[in-house]
Formats: C-alpha cells, structure tokens, sequence
C-alpha cells in the first residue's frame, strides 16, 4: 500500500502506521522512499498541487498566502539530508518495562533518512515580515483530523520561532528527488531536522506566529513525557514535558532480534546520533552485558542533520548472545542504560542504550570449530 515494500511491518492500515524491518532500514544510509516509515495520526488528505495553498499570519507583518507555484519558484531551493525520528520508536523495549495501552509498538523501524528539497520557512517568514523577537513560537497546522485527539481535530505542533529561523528547516516539496509522495505529506510538508518527527507537520496548510506554544492536542497534550505514575486519559496540558529535540540515541540494526547467526565473523551494524548542536563520539559495543566494551567502527553521516552508520565485526561463538551498544556524544555524555529508568506512560523518547538478544548462534557451521573438532 502507498507504494511501499511488501515486508513493511504495517501496525494499522487506517491511518496508515507502518515500519521497515530493521535490516531494511540498514542497507541505505538515505532510505528508499518505499522503505521510509510512515506515521500518521489520521487518513491523509487528497491535495493537488495546483490546489495547494499555506497561509502565514500572527505576529507578522505582511500576512499572506502562498500557492505551490509561488512556494516553489518565489523562494531560493535548499537541500537538507534529514532523519526523521519518531518520538515513540524503540518502544517495543519500554513495553517490556510496562504495559503502554494504545500505542503503535514500534521496534527499531520508526525512523528513515532522506534528501529532502524546499524553501526555507526562515524566508517564508522573512517574506511575511516577522518580528524577531525572543520566545515567540511558529505553529503549523494541517487538514488530516486525528480521531484518537482530544478533542477530535486536525494534526498540528509548534517550534521556538529561534528554531523556526535557522537554515535547516524546510517547507519541502520533494524527498528523494521525488515529488513528496501523498504519504509523506505532498504536496508539502514541514522538516524540522534535529526535532521529534511530530514537529514536521505534513500536508501543512496554516503557519502562525505566536506567543505561546500551540494548543494543538499533539504539541499541548500528547508528545510529551508525563511522570511515570501519570494518568494520560486525565493529564491537563503542562503536566508532561513538551518534546522537542532528539535525545543522544543509537540502534542496532543488524542482527535483529530473535536472528539466528553463524557462529564466526558477524558484522553488526546500527545507526547513531547526538542531540542538539552536538556530534557522535564514539559507539561501543558489548557481547557480555556491558562487562567489556569495543570500540565500533564510525562511518561517514549523509548530513549534518543525519544518522551516522557504524559496524563491528566481532566473532561469535555458539549459544544464546545478547549485544549491547551505546554512543557517546563529543562532550562525553552517554546514554541511559536501560528503559526502565525512562518508562513514561506514553512510551516517548526511549535512548536507553540499544540491545538485540539472539536466542542462538548456530555451531554447526563455524569453520574455527569444525577445523579443531571442538
Ligand atoms: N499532518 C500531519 N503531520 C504529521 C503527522 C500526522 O499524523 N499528520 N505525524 C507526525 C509524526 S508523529 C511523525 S513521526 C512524522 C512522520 O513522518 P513520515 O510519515 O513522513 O515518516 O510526521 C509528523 N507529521
Ligand atoms: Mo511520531
């Protein structure tokens, strides 16, 4: 469905919730478009380009309308190599913790990277006469309404205006060299490189600066971590801690859980990346449950605003094997160790260091063994 590969894990058809399998998500450092996650919160809406309209008022100067046309050829074009990250994936590991009662379980499939090209909002904005002031807020909205809000409304979030302005984030209209693709929010969309994937709000329709942060049910209500003894059915708005930028976090993504391996050379591969204005360090990988560590090998980012590929090849011997790995950012902070130290009640944020349990390596065809009859 939506032009994706027949192996995405699909956690509801309508709206459409869907993930790669981890290897998947492996084997391109920018992810195909028919292998990209999909996240939506209600059925997606229907809009033609040429019907495609953004409104930009608030706290500006010169409210205005733009059409695609004009988006498209009235503003310089830029190019951003972006991940996009899921605030609830790796929850499957926080549902081991706790149960979290209607949430998609995502595994390590909630994120995607791509090449995204647009204007920049900071010259949408600049064109409609913003005022620079310090803690203003950008609100975007869209047409999909989400049945699971509170009440039932369309998609919406906000960033700092401080955000809103820096030369990352875009008002694409093509991902891949793609027209943005309906399922990704064509005819456009808001990328918020460096923010939780809720931030980039598709199909968007409405940009308004304000004052304060948006109401909308997904910037006041959900996307934000509540205590642990919180109730989200009964929680007011402020109870939760609004989520914004992405956490120091990294994956493994080969092997996947429950693979079975040969024993011998087995390259493990997974992704990193530090949070805001931060770079990776160093990842570590452990065979032994973090008694002993060794150092992954780094490879290059596709973009500032990217994960960064890394793998190990470590030998493997016969039996049950659990691999753990953890990133360092380059001020020396690492990760939480485990999930239960960040059990929240909506299941959002999961950086515990990351780790894959295979039930067994496989013996018969190591050929150390074979060649010494161990
Ligand atoms: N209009 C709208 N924008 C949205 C959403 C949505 O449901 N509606 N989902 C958000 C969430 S939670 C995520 S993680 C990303 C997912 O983007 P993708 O589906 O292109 O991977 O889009 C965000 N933007
Ligand atoms: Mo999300």
């Amino acid at each position: 469905m939506w032009d994706k590969r027949h192996d995405m894990v699909v956690r509801t058809e309508v709206p459409f919730n869907a993930e790669p399998p981890a290897p998947v998500l492996a084997a391109d450092e920018i992810t195909p478009l028919e292998a990209f996650y999909a996240r939506n919160h209600g059925e997606f809406p229907d809009i033609a380009p040429t019907e495609w309209r953004v409104s930009v008022d608030g706290l500006v100067d010169r409210p205005s309308t733009l059409t695609y046309g004009e988006l498209t050829t009235d503003f310089d074009q830029h190019c951003v190599v972006a991940t996009l990250v899921c605030a609830g994936n790796r929850r499957a590991e926080l549902l081991t913790v706790r149960p979290i009662p209607g949430k998609e379980p995502w595994h390590h499939g909630a994120i995607s990277t791509a090449r995204f090209r647009g204007a920049r909002l900071a010259d949408v904005l600049a064109a409609a006469g913003v005022h620079r002031d310090d803690g203003l807020h950008v609100e975007f909205l869209a047409p999909d309404v989400a049945p699971e809000a509170r009440p039932v409304q369309s998609f919406g979030s906000s960033i700092p205006l401080s955000k809103a302005l820096s030369d990352e984030v875009l008002l694409a209209w093509e991902m891949n060299d793609e027209p943005l693709p309906r399922a990704h929010g064509g005819p456009v969309r808001v990328v918020v490189p460096g923010y939780v994937g809720a931030r980039s709000v598709k199909w968007v329709s409405n940009i308004i600066v304000r004052t304060t942060p948006s109401d909308n049910y997904f910037q006041a209500h959900d996307y934000s971590i509540l205590p642990a003894d919180a109730d989200p059915a009964t929680a007011a708005a402020g109870d939760g801690i609004s989520l914004s930028t992405l956490p120091l976090n990294c994956d493994i993504l080969v092997p996947t859980d429950g693979d079975r391996v040969d024993a011998g050379p087995l390259t493990i591969r997974g992704w990193a990346m530090a949070g805001d204005g931060h770079g990776v360090g160093r990842v570590d990988v452990s065979l032994d449950d973090g008694h002993g560590w060794r150092r992954a090998d780094l490879h290059p980012s596709p973009g500032r605003w990217a994960w960064q590929p890394w793998s190990l090849t470590v030998r493997v011997t016969p039996g049950p094997l659990t691999i753990t790995a953890r990133v360092w950012d380059d001020a020396g902070y690492t990760q939480p160790e485990c999930p239960a130290s960040l059990w929240n009640p909506r299941g959002y944020g999961n950086n515990a260091y990351a780790r894959v349990r295979l039930e067994s390596v496989d013996g018969q065809r190591d050929p150390d063994r074979v060649a010494t009859g161990l």
